[in-house]
């Protein structure tokens, strides 16, 4: 997989990723990644879910549910069509309003996204698409 690093960001198939130092809630990161120009990842590839597993860390993605409960959607505003849930996830944990999307620790697994509440601190992805006609 060919990857190119530059101050803090990655490069992969037309897209700049940047991953956080430190953690934060789902709506702080996002906005951590809007002010780069950017904002949290969406996964819309197995290959982008490969290259997500390999920074192996535990992470926001750009996913919520919090407009409509069980409507998953990316923060581009596009629904959910190809998914990595985890086994038995989405679930709202026991009631837990889980409305945020995060990858888990567990990366050998190709799938590996769990629903968790937005206020847990996660460190988060950004991406910024690179494109000559924007
Ligand atoms: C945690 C939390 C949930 C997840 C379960 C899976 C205990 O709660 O991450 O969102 O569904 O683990 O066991
Ligand atoms: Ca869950």
């Amino acid at each position: 997989m060919a990857e190119y690093s530059h101050h803090g960001w990655v490069y992969f198939n037309d897209s700049f990723y940047y991953i956080s130092a430190w953690g934060n809630s789902w709506q702080d990161s996002r906005e951590d990644c809007l002010q780069r120009g950017a904002d949290l990842v969406i996964i819309n590839s197995k290959e982008e879910q490969e290259f997500m597993r390999q920074f192996k860390k535990h992470v926001w993605i750009g996913l919520t549910d919090r407009e409509t409960e069980g409507v998953w959607e990316w923060v581009d505003g596009t629904p959910l069509t190809t998914s990595y849930w985890d086994a038995n996830e989405p679930n709202s944990h026991e009631g837990i309003d889980e409305d945020c999307g995060e990858i888990k620790l567990h990366y050998d697994d190709e799938n590996n996204w769990n629903d968790v509440s937005c206020t847990v601190q996660n460190i988060w992805i950004c991406e910024k698409k690179f494109t000559l006609t924007q």
